[in-house]
C-alpha cells in the first residue's frame, strides 16, 4: 500500500513510519500548499486535509498512490472545558517553542484543578478511487505539573496516560504506541482496510 500522507508535521510522520510498517507512506511535499483546516471537529479538519490534498496530488503527484492519509489531533483537558482540543496546533501562536506553550498551558489550570485529560486522534482516508472516511482513536490521562521528557514531540511531556506515572515525553516511543490515540486510531484504520496495511 502505498499512501501520501497530508501533514506537515514531523513528529506525526516519524509515528507513522513506526505505526504503518507495511505502508511506503510520501511525506507531503514541503513545496505544496498549505491544507485548510477550518472545521469546528478534529474530523472535519481530518477529511478537509486528505480531500485537498488528493485533489492536489491528482494535479501535481509526481507518482501514482493508492490513497491519502490525513491526521487531525489535539490535546483536551477537562478544566479547560476540552481545550485547546481542536485548536491545538493553534495555541499561543505568540510563543517559539513548545516546552514554552506547554508552561503557558500548565500555568491555566488553578490550582486544585481536575487534571484530567485526553489526547484524540481522528485519521480521514481518502482512496484515489472511492470515497473518504475517518477513524478514531483516544488515549486518557492526567495532566502533569511540570514539563518532563524529551521524547515524542508537542504536548507529550506534559501527559501522563492512566496507568503509568511517567510522561510521554519520558515513556520510549515504544510503550506510547501500545496505547497512544495515533496508535489507537491507526489500529481502526488497519481493521477498516481489511487487515491492511
Ligand atoms: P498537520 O495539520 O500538517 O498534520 P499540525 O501540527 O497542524 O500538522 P493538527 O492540526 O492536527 O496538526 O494539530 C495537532 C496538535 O496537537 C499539534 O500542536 C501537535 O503538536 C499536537 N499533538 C497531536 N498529537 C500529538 C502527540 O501524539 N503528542 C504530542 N502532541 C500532539
Amino acid at each position: 500500500l502505498k499512501l501520501l500522507l497530508a501533514s506537515s508535521n514531523p513528529g506525526k510522520l516519524a509515528e507513522f513510519h513506526q505505526l504503518l510498517p507495511g505502508v511506503d507512506l510520501l511525506p507531503w511535499p514541503a513545496d505544496a500548499p498549505p491544507l485548510p483546516e477550518t472545521g469546528a471537529f478534529f474530523s472535519d479538519n481530518a477529511l478537509q486535509k486528505a480531500e485537498a490534498a488528493r485533489a492536489w496530488w491528482r494535479a501535481h503527484g509526481t507518482t501514482p498512490v493508492d490513497g491519502v492519509l490525513a491526521d487531525d489531533s489535539g490535546l483536551c483537558v477537562d478544566a479547560l472545558w476540552g481545550g485547546p482540543g481542536v485548536l491545538s496546533a493553534r495555541f499561543a501562536p505568540d510563543l517559539p517553542s513548545y516546552h514554552e506553550k506547554n508552561l503557558r498551558l500548565l500555568a491555566m489550570l488553578p490550582a486544585g484543578a481536575d487534571r484530567s485529560t485526553r489526547f484524540v486522534c481522528v485519521l480521514a482516508f481518502a482512496p484515489m478511487k472511492g470515497d473518504a472516511f475517518t477513524v478514531g482513536g483516544a488515549v486518557e490521562g492526567t495532566l502533569a505539573f511540570t514539563p518532563r521528557g524529551d521524547h515524542g514531540f508537542g504536548y507529550d511531556p506534559i501527559f501522563i496516560p492512566d496507568g503509568y506515572d511517567r510522561t510521554f515525553g519520558e515513556l520510549p516511543a515504544e510503550v506510547k504506541h501500545t496505547l497512544s490515540h495515533r496508535a489507537r486510531a491507526c489500529a481502526a484504520l488497519r481493521q477498516r482496510l481489511g487487515g491492511r496495511p
